[in-house]
């Protein structure tokens, strides 16, 4: 055995850098969960048994890290066991561990480590000594971040192995490489422009791609979609002529072991090459998917794929062929299969021109409607990625009934991270919650599979920009980094996932810790309770979707109604007189949403129609649910300000200035939901608030 300070790409004590490393760009003002405070806990002395790209790129992560911070007291030791076969004498058998020193591998259960995969990695600590051995490089990585983010059991535990509990861990950009005139840059984006691309071109600096590529590899992410799902003329060429920009970025995320994928334009065929047709059965057009994606792999040989969306608020798809939606994924999936990728094929299909005077269309049906008479119909590299709710992203919906609909197919489900409806980044919305409940969540009677059970991955719309904080508001990177860790692992609590965030962005300050955990973890049933009410979901104002508007998109197209007049408020879905979505549902759930008696009351009137005098199971009445809860909540919001500023002096100034001019507009935002909503209830109802407060 060698001495372990001879083994190959070791970083001793003594070779701890003070400087930061030449080779490494300037980091951005704010650096997230990898700053200081995660490296602060690095251990001194790094023991790294790895060959290859990851590696280097671990070498220049601990140099980096220690530009920051000395580190802890102890030591690392790393050890990919793809490098420990490499350098075991030839006769030896497949276990072998080469120059790995034996105390570093003892115990570790590398049989069961060799079948885990290769993100997989076990982890052991004793004392000051933390050891990872991985079962490939991915898993090298994440046992190194695993160590940084404190997510090390407590002294003296076994090792305990880990492994992603879905496979797919993808964030979807809704980047634009132009900035719309009404949308900006990102669609539905509140963190700036976007991190790639500027005057329509890919950033010459891609520093910040850099960090942000670590930043989520640290969180277990493993495939980025780099362009928006509505593709416009512009960034359609990316599949194209402007191939080279991805393979940049391809570079970049690789170097953290994150593959990347781009949307594209079901059109392609026609806009890119000018066939007359883009019908999925045509033998020319076929052809010209294979050709072009050929093409695309030869610059990026692990490119992931493609996202598509279909047949969907304007955006091209099959439908115009006269061919179904399995046709027009399978025709993308047969043009990526040789090259081992995948398209993800959206769910989210539905009439957006819709006849409000029509009370038998409905939105929430429309995805089962389209594709679960499509079960089995997917080739094995399709995904299905459905939004987790049947609606669209709002504050609370049920589950939607698609993923427990297609036992046949492979299902992502997407979540939103960017707060379209959740208070864009200028509101406290700590989404863990929810996500965790929705993952939770099962499909059927008790014990029933789950929906992270069901799900090949976890899919979510990012949150990031070109914003010096990363996420517009400073305490939304709570959600970006909650959504990784959810993906790894389903079961974990919101609150824990809040500490670990907390630990490893702002330290171990007691107060700075309970005040974050104060506005955070309550954000989001708060966010909940001064706007729309009880799941009837919308009553923003059209367009940019921020702020009130009860009847915004009443009488619109879109399908989003309330269907609020003097007498009552909500939609009837249920099947014995109303759209008939809740028999969408396997059992138990079809007969207790089908019920005004057993729907739960935050979900009443996503499913029921009901008078403003129908009593909730909590004992109030909902339009004196209305009247208290948005008064209730907004003076709750009042008291967040004040908290915050007792850590005025213990976070970074900058960070505090932000944070505390955001809850001013969420102060005055809150308001003004309070406001429109009890007095349009008021006047629609003619109910006094028994409570006497002032309605306008
Ligand atoms: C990218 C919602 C948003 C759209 C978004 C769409 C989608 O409707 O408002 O901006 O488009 O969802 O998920 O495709």
């Amino acid at each position: 055995m060698t001495p372990a300070s001879e083994s190959r790409n070791t970083v001793p004590r003594t070779t701890v850098p003070s400087m930061p490393v030449p080779s490494m760009p300037a980091p951005p003002s704010d650096l997230a969960w990898l700053g200081e405070h995660a490296a602060a806990r690095l251990p001194r002395e790094v023991l790294l048994h790895a060959h290859g790209p990851t590696a280097a790129s671990l070498e220049a992560e601990v140099a980096r890290l220690r530009a920051l911070a000395p580190g802890s007291p102890g030591s690392l030791t790393l050890v990919d066991l793809a490098h420990a076969r490499a350098t075991a004498p030839a006769q030896e058998p497949a276990q072998a561990t080469g120059h790995v020193p034996a105390a570093d591998l003892e115990g570790a259960p590398l049989a069961e480590l060799a079948d885990a995969g290769e993100e997989s990695f076990a982890l052991a600590a004793t004392g000051d000594r933390i050891r990872v051995v991985a079962g490939g490089s991915r898993g090298l990585r994440y046992g190194f971040y695993a160590a940084l983010l404190g997510l090390v059991p407590a002294d003296g535990e076994e090792w305990t192995l880990r492994s992603p509990a879905l496979s797919i861990r993808m964030l979807d950009h809704w980047d634009n490489m132009t900035v719309h005139p009404v949308m900006g840059q990102v669609e539905r984006g509140y963190a700036g422009g976007s991190l790639f691309f500027e005057d329509g071109e890919l950033r010459e600096d891609l520093t910040r791609v850099e960090h942000y590529a670590r930043l989520l590899a640290a969180i277990g992410i493993n495939r980025v979609s780099l362009n928006n799902v509505n593709v416009h003329a512009h960034e359609a060429t990316l599949l194209t002529t402007r191939r080279d920009q991805v393979a940049r970025l391809a570079e970049v995320f690789r170097a953290q072991g994150i593959t990347v994928l781009l949307s594209v334009s079901f059109a392609s065929p026609v806009l890119l090459g000018g066939l007359g047709t883009s019908d999925p059965l045509d033998p020319e057009v076929q052809e010209w998917w294979r050709r072009t994606t050929a093409d695309l792999y030869a610059q990026v040989p692990d490119f992931g794929g493609f996202v598509v969306k279909a047949d969907s608020e304007g955006q091209p798809g099959p439908f115009a062929h006269g061919r179904d939606h399995a046709d027009g994924a399978n025709v993308l999936a047969r043009a990526l299969a040789p090259h081992g990728g995948e398209v993800f094929w959206r769910a989210f299909v539905y009439d957006h021109h819709q006849d409000w005077r029509d009370r038998t269309t409905d939105r929430a049906r429309a995805a089962h409607d389209h594709f679960a008479p499509l079960d089995g119909r997917f080739d094995d590299n399709a995904v299905l990625q459905v939004k987790h709710g049947p609606m669209d992203f709002q504050t609370r919906e049920p589950v939607s009934p698609v993923i427990a609909a297609m036992p046949r197919t492979r299902l992502a489900v997407e979540l939103q991270v960017t707060q379209e409806y959740t208070g864009q980044q200028k509101h406290l919305c700590y989404l863990a919650p929810w996500w965790s409940e929705t993952l939770r969540f099962p499909l059927g009677p008790d014990g029933a599979p789950t929906v992270a059970d069901t799900a090949a991955g976890l899919v979510a719309v990012s949150n990031v920009g070109d914003d010096d904080f990363w996420t517009g508001h400073p305490l939304a990177q709570a959600n970006l980094f909650a959504l990784g860790r959810l993906a790894w692992e389903p079961g974990v609590s919101p609150d824990r996932l809040l500490e670990e965030w907390i630990g490893a962005t702002f330290g171990p300050d007691p107060l700075v810790a309970e005040v974050l955990r104060d506005l955070l973890a309550p954000s989001w049933l708060l966010y909940e309770s001064y706007t729309a009410p009880l799941g009837v979901g919308f009553m923003v104002r059209p367009g940019h979707h921020y702020g009130p508007d009860v009847d915004g998109y009443e009488y619109t197209p879109w399908g989003t109604y309330h269907f609020a007049d003097r007498d009552g408020i909500g939609v009837d879905r249920t099947v014995a007189t109303g759209t008939g979505f809740a028999g969408q549902y396997p059992e138990p759930w079809a007969s207790r949403y089908e019920s005004v008696s057993t729907c739960p009351d935050e979900l009443l009137l996503f499913f029921h129609h009901v008078p403003y005098t129908h009593r909730l199971h909590s004992g109030k009445t909902v339009i004196q649910h209305i009247y208290d809860s948005r008064a209730e909540g907004c003076e709750r919001v009042a008291e967040l300000r004040p908290r915050w500023r007792q850590i005025a002096d213990r976070v970074p100034a900058a960070l505090h200035d932000r944070v505390d001019a955001l809850l001013v507009e969420q102060e005055r935002s809150a308001e003004e939901w309070r406001d429109q909503l009890r007095s349009y209830f008021f006047r629609a109802s003619g109910i006094a608030d028994e409570n006497g407060r002032p309605i306008h």
